[in-house]
């Protein structure tokens, strides 16, 4: 049994556009309106896997989930011709953000030893809470193996849970029994705060974690209120590197002396507000990145061109690589319309630590499957979706046989 770190990133859905629907998100709020280009997102999320693929790294993929959603207008009595805003939220391609589609707990953390995956509820935004039920069957499908997996329901929508976003994990090795990090919010100004702690706790509890092995921490507000509607905007970590914001979390210095008490050999990476401040790193994305093991051992950094394009972040990243620092290789890729609505690399991506031969072999890609998804997309996603042409019916059914086509294609109509 070889335990591996496979990331699952999510796949751009034919529907995505534009609509401006999460409070908080700040490129979500400033793009609102502007005209999408579903065809080209796809692309560019599949060029990220080809290229994290290409380092050696094992890629799987989520699908998009069913779109519109004609059960979730109907089940609130809607039929979208009075709120554009309810029509949006049917129509959201917004299961592409893969790091909020479940918390991931790997066997060598839990009680049973069997991975354990939450659905996230994702009850704070109406267009994001109608993803979870949908997420579970396809979660259900691709880790079926009671042997290795348990796949959990989402907790109550009286605690909201964002999934992976506000989760991290460290240890020596990805294999090796780790430390959990819960990162929740309390409102940052006019901002909610997606995560409960009641949430993290109930999730924690449901996979069997050990408390000494499990940290609860708290987001710092000044973070939410400045547009970090989730942890992974401002920190990520991997095996023993934290690599953070300095302004990311409420108790910094406690939140630190914690993950040294239990992990000696943690590594915490600091970026310093002179240097970025939070504004500079919510706009570049700087943190929404995935920090990952190359085959050589060396830590990369796979961030989005904004950040790269970013003179003060560049001038950070330039600093970081010229010393002799944990992470090694910055790599810059092309995310841009995912971006526009608050959505880097990091969030494209679920992290499962696993043995890829105990995962349905259906979700993991090889170069051919990312060519013939290629394929898929270039005949069947629409190239541009304005605002106004949310509720068309012939872009309905265009949206609904994309989907279908895919999956015909991947060989999962079971998910249809
Ligand atoms: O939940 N954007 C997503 C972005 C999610 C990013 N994920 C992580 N940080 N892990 C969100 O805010 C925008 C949809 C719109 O406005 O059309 C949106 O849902």
């Amino acid at each position: 049994m070889s335990l591996t770190e496979i990331n699952f990133d999510g796949i751009v859905g034919p529907s995505h556009n534009y609509a401006g629907l999460s409070l908080g998100n700040i490129a979500s709020a400033s793009n609102a309106g502007d005209t999408s280009y579903p065809r080209a997102a796809a692309l560019q999320g599949l060029g990220k896997m080809r290229h994290n693929l290409a380092l050696g790294l094992v890629q799987g993929f989520l699908l998009p989930l069913p779109r519109p959603n004609a059960p979730f207008l109907s089940a609130i009595g809607a039929d979208g011709s009075e709120d554009r805003r309810l029509l949006a939220a049917a129509w959201s391609a917004s299961s592409m953000w893969t790091a909020n589609a479940a918390t991931v707990s790997p066997g060598p953390d839990t009680a049973d030893g069997r991975c354990h995956l939450t659905a996230a509820n994702l009850v704070t935004m109406p267009h994001r809470s109608q993803e979870w039920p949908d997420t579970v069957k396809q979660l259900r499908v691709a880790f079926a193996d009671p042997a290795h997996f348990a796949v959990h329901d989402a907790v109550p929508a009286c605690f909201g849970d964002e999934g992976a976003a506000n989760h991290m994990r460290m240890g020596t090795d990805h294999g090796a029994p780790g430390i959990e990090i819960f990162v929740y919010g309390k409102s940052g100004g006019p901002f909610p705060a997606r995560q409960h702690e009641q949430a993290s706790r109930a999730v924690a509890r449901l996979h069997g974690l050990d408390p000494a092995r499990t940290l609860f921490v708290e987001q710092n507000p000044e973070a939410i209120a400045a547009g970090a509607f989730h942890n992974d905007v401002v920190a990520v970590a991997n095996e023993r590197v934290l690599f953070t914001h300095e302004l990311a979390f409420a108790d910094p210095a406690g939140t630190y002396a914690a993950i040294r008490a239990a992990l000696p050999e943690a590594e915490i990476v600091i970026v310093p507000a002179n240097a970025v401040s939070l504004a500079d790193a919510i706009k570049s994305y700087l943190f929404n990145a995935q920090l990952l093991t190359l085959p050589s051992g060396e830590m990369g950094l796979v961030i989005p061109l904004e950040a790269w394009e970013h003179p003060r972040v560049r001038s950070w990243l330039d600093g970081m690589l010229a010393s002799n620092g944990p992470i090694r290789r910055v790599l810059p890729v092309d995310v841009r319309q995912s971006m526009a609505n608050g959505g880097g690399p990091a969030c494209l991506r679920l992290r499962v630590v696993a043995d890829p031969a105990t995962v349905d072999p259906r979700f993991l890609l090889d170069e051919a499957k990312i060519a013939l998804i290629e394929t898929v997309v270039a005949k069947h996603w629409p190239e541009a979706i304005r605002p106004d042409e949310l509720g068309d019916p012939i872009l309905a059914a265009k949206i609904v046989a994309a989907r279908h086509a895919l999956l015909a294609a991947l060989d999962l109509t079971e998910l249809a």
